[in-house]
This record gives structure tokens, sequence and C-alpha cells, in this order.
């Protein structure tokens, strides 16, 4: 091929210069159509690899491992003790907008609702939202983003993550990796990294405005998580466990990134 072509353009350099011309016309004609095979033949194989690990849908394999790095490179970012900017009260929407309704269907019994917590020995825990209500409480207002594309500054109440861990005497439990979430049917479930969760601003959330958190935005217990989008903050928190392998994770097996982090 290489030889062709210098035979090609040698031959060429020797013509008149009309037919140099058109000779040099055939061979870019020549280089940029294999060029742009080149483009399409990747395209094809991209598309016919097999789709990665997700039940339903995915993405394909090659743009996984490139999701992957990004997650290597971009996992805990956020995690190492920088805030996400607060806002005044006044600046905070009178209603927060209502997404995703996942794991959070009307076959629920809020009365007979506990927290849920395997701990790494096995054994459970079940806390009662008094329970919780009874911790420190610290707010937050911030802007909460969607991964949709929407973002509006929000305001919630609750447990710091951290405290939660440390009063139920959970270290062994916050020295995994990874904690895993879950609706009360197993509907919704996020993973997050232990650094994100024990983020000052992450909190198991019961309050929003000021007062009980609204069935729609994830009554008794929701998580408020500011380092990441919004997918991250699961709403009506059943159950909570702890891993060092990454929990399974809705959105992430829809092809989102794992971390999510802003
Ligand atoms: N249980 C549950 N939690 C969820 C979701 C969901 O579908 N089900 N959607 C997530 C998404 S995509 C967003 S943007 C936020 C929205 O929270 P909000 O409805 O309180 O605004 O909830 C997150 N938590
Ligand atoms: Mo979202």
């Amino acid at each position: 091929m290489k030889r062709f072509l210098k035979n090609l353009v040698t031959k060429t350099n020797k013509l008149p210069v009309d037919e140099q011309i058109s000779k040099r016309t055939f061979i870019s004609f020549l280089f940029f159509g294999a060029i742009q095979a080149t483009g399409i033949v990747a395209f094809l194989k991209l598309k016919n690899q097999p789709l990665d690990g997700g039940l339903r849908g995915g993405i394909q394999e090659p743009l996984r491992k490139g999701l992957n790095i990004n997650e290597k490179i971009f996992g805990s970012s956020f995690s190492h003790g920088k805030l996400a900017k607060e806002y005044p009260v006044s600046e905070a929407v009178k209603e927060a907008r209502v997404n995703g309704d996942v794991g959070v269907g009307d076959d629920f019994e809020a009365g007979d609702w506990k927290l849920y917590v395997t701990r790494n020995a096995g054994d459970m825990l079940n806390i009662t939202l008094d329970e919780i209500r009874r911790l420190p409480k610290t707010e937050v207002i911030y802007n909460f983003k969607c991964i949709e594309g929407w973002s509006e500054i929000s305001w919630w109440g609750g447990v710091r993550f951290s405290d939660f861990m440390e009063h139920f005497k959970l270290s062994t439990e916050a020295a995994s990796q990874y904690v895993g979430l879950m609706t009360p049917d197993e509907e919704y479930y996020v993973g997050i990294d232990m650094p994100s969760a024990m983020h000052a601003q992450t909190i198991l959330c019961y309050e929003h405005n000021g007062k009980p958190l609204p069935a729609s935005h994830g009554y008794p217990l929701r998580l408020i998580i500011p380092v990441k989008y919004g997918i991250k903050s699961i709403k009506r928190i059943g159950s909570m466990y702890f891993d060092n392998e990454k929990p399974s994770d809705y959105w992430a097996e829809r092809g989102y990134d794992y971390y999510s982090g802003l």
C-alpha cells in the first residue's frame, strides 16, 4: 500500500501540470476515503459489541470501559472535605419539584416503618423514626441537581449520616468502602462510596422546608447527598448494608456513572 502510494506520487510529479492536478485530486480522494472507511468500520465494530452487565439496557463494553476509567479518576473527587455551596432559606423553593417514583408506591404502611441496618457481623438493627429524630439535627440548603438537566435550591433537614453511624456504634461498618441503601420494596437502590456518605453535608433526611418530609419526597426517611446528582438521593429508605464491593445501583445498571459526583 505504502509503495503503491509512493509510486503514484513520484509518477504524478513527472506529469504535465493539469494531469498532476487531476492525479492529486484522485490521491486525496483515496486518502480521505480511507479515513472515512476507518471511521465507519470502528462505528460498526462498537455497535456490535456486547452490552455491559445490566439486566435492562446498558451500554457497549468499550464505552463502559471508558466510563470505568472516568469513575476511577473522578470517583471520590468530592469526598475530601470540599463543601457544596449553601444558600439562605429565602432562596429555597417553597415546594421542591418531585421526580422519580420508583420504590415509592402506595402499598406502604408508614406506621410499620423501621430502618433495617444489617451490620457486618450479620445481625440487624431496627431503628424507629423517633430514635432518628432524637439525634442532633443538621439542615442543608443547596442546589439540588438532577441528571436530567434541572436544578433548584431546596431545604432539607435530618441527621448527618456520620452522626448516625457514630450514635449506633457502626464504626466497623464505616470502615467498609460502600454503603448500600434500598427502598422497603427493594425497587430502588443506590450504592454510595463511604467517603461521600460520611461527608459533612450528607444527611438521613426527615424534613423538607422545616416540616416532616412529604410522602412524595420520601417520607419517612430519605438520603440527601449534596455532593452527588439527585439519582443518589434515594427516597423512602427501608434498609441499609455495608460492603467493600459496589452495592447494586439502580441508575448505574442503566448506564449512568456509578459515583455521579458533582
Ligand atoms: N425511591 C426513589 N428515590 C429516588 C428516585 C426514585 O425514582 N425512587 N429518583 C431520584 C431522582 S432521579 C431524583 S432527581 C430525586 C428527586 O427527588 P425529589 O422528588 O424529592 O425532588 O430523587 C431520587 N431518588
Ligand atoms: Mo434525577
